[in-house]
């Protein structure tokens, strides 16, 4: 069968491949989880809401399916041109897969932005819905249980059917291989959609300026986290270089979008955006197993979470 395993026999259980998207507000554990399954970091994560900004295929492999998980930007009441566009890729992609996860927070009861996703799925009739308690080291059992009956409660209100109901936490490590056994057999028949050892289908230079940006959200206050953009403008061997000594020279621009913004993400004397690069530096040459020279510049992009063309020049 498709040239894998000539020893497979036609008794053995048909080998699967499919789609399954991760849903939930902002901050509620979607791109860690996905990370967690596919054993790599392949999206970035942080403590600020609305860290994913474009959907992000994270690949599965096992000997009986090719699970792809696709995470999603946190939904959310868009206040900007970049929040519908946000919303707007969540909502395209749910029309796409073949199973849903809609994940909900342990440590956080189920509030109006759960109801307003639940009530969306529950316009999805064809596509299976698994309820996912995330982060579920945070709570003790007691809310634990609570959190379960309140997910099913909701289901009954609108009329989902949860294929299933699972918690787990992906920091801890518990239940997420369970997860990826009961999602497995939702998927179609199908032979492997990526080859083997694909662990995403994100380009390099998109990769490589979500660390940077991951680096720059760490430890800004406030508004600054949804002002940052990153662009990698050049990824080149720097020639001259003896064989066993490579060196890749990466030039990026971190964009704001105000003048204002621009000293809090440099800081006094540049120490800031030198720790950025610093941070992002040790990824990025994990990610690409090559000595990197990274080249940050600060621009600003006036106000361009709102501006149609800005966007586009940002990839949005
Ligand atoms: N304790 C604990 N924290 C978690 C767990 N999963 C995620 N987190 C934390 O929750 C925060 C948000 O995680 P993300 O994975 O970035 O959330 P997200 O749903 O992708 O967020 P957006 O991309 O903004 O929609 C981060 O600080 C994570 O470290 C978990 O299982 N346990
Ligand atoms: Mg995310």
């Amino acid at each position: 069968m498709w040239g894998m395993d000539s020893a497979s026999s036609a008794s053995q259980a048909p080998h699967r491949a499919g789609f399954a998207c991760f849903v939930g507000r902002p901050n509620a554990g979607k791109s860690t989880l996905t990370n967690a399954l596919v054993g790599t970091k392949v999206a970035i994560t942080s403590n600020r809401p609305q860290t994913t900004r474009h959907t992000v295929r994270g690949i599965v492999h096992r000997p009986d399916a090719q699970l792809v998980l696709v995470d999603t930007p946190g939904l959310h009441k868009p206040r900007t041109l970049l929040g519908e566009r946000l919303n707007d890729v969540v909502r395209t992609t749910w029309a796409e897969v073949d199973v849903i996860g809609f994940c909900l927070p342990a440590d956080q009861k189920i509030g109006p932005g759960d109801r307003f996703i639940a009530g969306e799925l529950a316009g999805i009739k064809k596509t299976p819905k698994i309820a996912i308690v995330t982060k579920t080291d945070l709570v003790d059992s007691k809310t634990l249980a609570e959190q379960l009956i309140a997910i099913q409660q909701l289901g009954e209100e609108l009329g989902i059917q949860w294929a299933e109901i699972v918690p787990v936490s992906a920091v801890g490590d518990k239940q997420v291989a369970l997860l990826a056994d009961l999602i497995a057999p939702m998927l179609p028949e199908s032979p492997p959609l990526y080859p083997e050892g694909d662990l995403t289908d994100e380009p390099e230079q998109v990769m490589v300026a979500e660390l940077i940006r991951e680096a720059a959200l760490e430890g800004v206050r406030d508004e600054l986290p949804h002002s940052i953009a990153v662009v990698v403008e050049e990824m080149l061997p720097r020639e001259d270089r003896p064989a066993d000594k490579p060196l890749l020279d990466i030039h990026a621009n971190v964009y704001i979008e105000r003048p204002s913004q621009k000293g809090i993400i440099i800081g006094p004397k540049g120490a800031r955006l030198k720790e950025v690069g610093m941070k992002s530096r040790k990824h990025i040459e994990a990610l690409l197993g090559t000595p990197v020279y990274l080249d940050l510049h600060v621009k600003v992009a006036k106000d361009w979470q709102r501006d149609p063309k800005q966007l586009r020049k940002l990839g949005f």
